[in-house]
């Protein structure tokens, strides 16, 4: 059976950072693996070039749309290129082929009755001119970009009948109990299902940026929704609506992406299957978010790192070897240049660098540089049959893409050798005459070393070739065969001199994040205190409890002049009543729905007999009293400070 291993498209807004590099050594191990083994493999990448987003970022930029995507999309593409990155096939959705492919999904959906025009009603911000799902709305109402209140709009829309495919999605889960891996992961899918699936609106006529409907339809002013022509790239790389040479790859066999698109990738992609009569991906590969310094990376931060400056200080290989040992697959990953040192020196220069170098230099001395594998089993049976355990245990940890497992496991080839080494001491068995069993130490740790440079061959390839070169052999499906599946010994050969494969890494190369304003510390603002006997410290501006509140209701309170009743929602289960002396300044209506900025953990009071469980932040001077407000809508209960 083939195999058919897919990344997301990348959206050509941004350049790609850490994240996305991540998912894609990640496939790109998996079908280098696949590869190894023999499968008929195909592997695809690219980017996601339509929609409101794209086009905006190139208005920003200041450059035709076409033009934008295309340098983006090129700067994803050099950059696999520069990493060796495997693909078979790099897919822009602005390629005519993909167009054409999309344009026929879309006809066969709708010639199925899975796809009917009716309004799209929905939250509109005319300032930004884009429609917000309510999830999105600040306060159910405002525009989560500008903070204007969105109106309700009507716009014509094709819609893709979801809610049809709700039943047909929940069988499929409970039958494929492995369609998303980890499996941890199918529950938050399933609840959305099962909370109802609204149908989808899946062209827009509000941009033009888009693949254009299908001549058929005889309706050019609606555009695809970008999410049903991303989804779709998945097929017509392999030339689904055209020539489909290459679907017989389809069903894919592994799907990767990241826990952020899980939904799109697990309700609407195998609903669009389902609907196109199409058999589903065999597994949905949900991996974690990647932080650096357990920081939430982010261009404002100034934090994100960049894989090619990391490759180009330490090697895209190392690289490779640290994201995909460093996470079990599914869990959120940290980047720290410390973690990522510590694993080069030790794993990589010490376990496998070292090794390498001490065979050659003992077999210089020992036998003139030939290695000869006539006597491992005589002297090292043991250690060959821990080896070939090791070695078949791998292959599940690598199909399940617990890749953090399958390095893990791999190591253990290294602590049989250095044991080895330990235990038989060549050098001294040198001493003592014992030449053929010095001899045969030194072999089984060039076995050793070969095939553990086979199955690290998918997650450093240039590396592996170059220890599979010093040992006179290539790596390639023939020699997986001979020393994996048959696990032949290698034939007598002359070892090679290499230069360290791992130099030790002494000192960070690369600049650290830059931190975020740390608090000054304490010594500093003693020294300040002696010159103001007015300033706090930090934790006492702490121990008031500020917080974004919305004004649900409001009314004057009887024969007072000044006072207000108002209930605040904070967040809480219940509305908070706050009687605030501000109606010279404010009329109850004009403060409904508003916000403001309330203390939350004031002893409630009575005022006029009223309890009072809070109280506004205002200004006021001889002109007047204005009430502190968030600039932008903020979440009742959001803190402050
Ligand atoms: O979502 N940690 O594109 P995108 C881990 N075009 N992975 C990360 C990451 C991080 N911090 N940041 C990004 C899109 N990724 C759509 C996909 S598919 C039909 C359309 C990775 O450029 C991860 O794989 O926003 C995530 O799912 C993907 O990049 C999102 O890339």
């Amino acid at each position: 059976m083939s195999k058919y291993i897919t990344t997301p498209i990348y959206y050509v807004n941004g350049e790609a950072h850490i994240g996305h590099a991540y998912t894609t050594f990640i496939a790109d191990s998996v079908a280098r693996y696949e590869r190894l083994k023999g499968e008929k493999t195909f592997f695809l990448t690219g980017t996601d070039e339509h929609g409101q987003k794209i086009e905006e970022s190139a208005q920003k930029n200041g450059k035709p749309t076409q033009e934008f995507a295309d340098e983006i999309s090129a700067s994803f593409k050099n950059l696999w290129d520069d990493f060796g990155i495997s693909y078979d096939k790099f897919i822009r959705t602005t390629d005519e082929e993909h167009k054409i492919g999309v344009q026929k999904a879309f006809e066969t959906m709708y010639a199925k009755g899975d796809i009917y025009k009716d309004f799209y009603e929905g939250h509109y911000c005319v300032s930004c001119e884009t429609f917000f799902p309510e999830t999105q709305l600040v306060d159910g109402e405002f525009c989560p970009d500008c903070g204007r209140t969105t109106n309700i709009v009507k716009e014509e829309s094709y819609f893709f009948r979801l809610s049809n495919y709700q039943d047909k999605l929940l069988a499929y889960y409970e039958e494929h109990p492995d369609f998303v891996l980890p499996r941890s992961r199918i529950n938050e899918v399933k609840n959305f299902v099962a909370g109802g699936l609204r149908d989808l609106s899946v062209t827009r006529t509000s941009f033009t940026w888009g693949v254009k409907m299908p001549k058929s339809m005889n309706d050019d002013k609606h555009v695809m929704y970008v999410w049903l022509d991303a989804l779709l790239n998945y097929i017509t790389a392999l030339g689904y609506g055209k020539d489909e040479k290459n679907m017989d790859f389809w069903p894919a066999s592994t799907q990767f992406v990241g826990k952020d698109i899980l939904r799109f990738h697990a309700i609407y992609w195998p609903a669009f299957l389902m609907s196109l009569d199409l058999p589903l991906p065999k597994h949905i590969g949900a991996h974690g978010w990647w932080t650096r310094d357990g920081e939430k990376m982010s261009k404002s931060k100034g934090n994100v790192v960049a894989p090619k400056e990391v490759a180009d200080l330490y090697g895209v290989e190392n690289l490779r070897y640290f994201m995909l040992r460093e996470v079990p697959f599914g869990q959120d990953g940290d980047f720290s240049q410390k973690a990522f040192i510590d694993r080069i020196n030790s794993e990589l220069s010490n376990d496998l660098g070292n090794l390498l170098n001490r065979i050659i230099g003992m077999s210089g001395k020992y036998s003139d540089f030939i290695i000869d594998s006539e006597d491992v089993q005589i002297y090292h049976s043991k250690e060959l049959s821990n080896m070939n355990g090791v070695l078949d245990s791998l292959d599940k940890f690598m199909e399940n893409m617990q890749t953090h497992r399958y390095l893990e496991e791999l190591w253990k080839l290294f602590s049989i050798a250095n044991k080895a080494i330990e235990e038989h001491a060549p050098w001294v068995k040198m001493k003592e005459g014992k030449t053929e069993e010095a001899l045969a130490t030194v072999a089984l740790v060039a076995n050793i070393l070969a095939r553990a440079s086979i199955m690290l061959h998918p997650i450093m390839p240039n590396t592996t070739n170059t220890i599979a070169d010093a040992l006179s052999f290539i790596i390639d499906n023939a020699s997986y065969k001979k020393f994996i599946v048959e696990k032949q010994l290698l034939s007598s050969f002359t070892i090679k001199k290499v230069p360290p494969l791992f130099p030790r890494i002494e000192e960070p190369l690369m600049q650290e994040a830059p931190k975020v304003e740390p608090c000054k510390p304490k010594e500093e603002l003693k020294e300040i205190d002696k010159e103001d006997d007015n300033l706090i410290e930090i934790g006492q501006f702490f121990e008031t409890s500020l917080k974004v509140g919305t004004v649900m209701e409001a009314e004057e309170v009887p024969k007072s002049k000044k006072l207000l009743k108002l209930q605040v929602d904070l967040g809480e289960e219940k509305p908070r009543q706050v009687i605030a002396g501000i109606k010279e300044f404010y009329s109850a209506e004009e403060l409904v729905n508003t916000q403001i900025c309330v203390v939350a953990n004031l002893k409630p009071a009575k005022l006029m007999g009223m309890m009072s469980e809070g109280m506004l932040l205002a200004a006021k001077d001889e002109d007047g009293l204005c009430l502190v407000r968030p600039e932008k809508p903020k979440k009742s209960g959001t803190p402050i400070g």
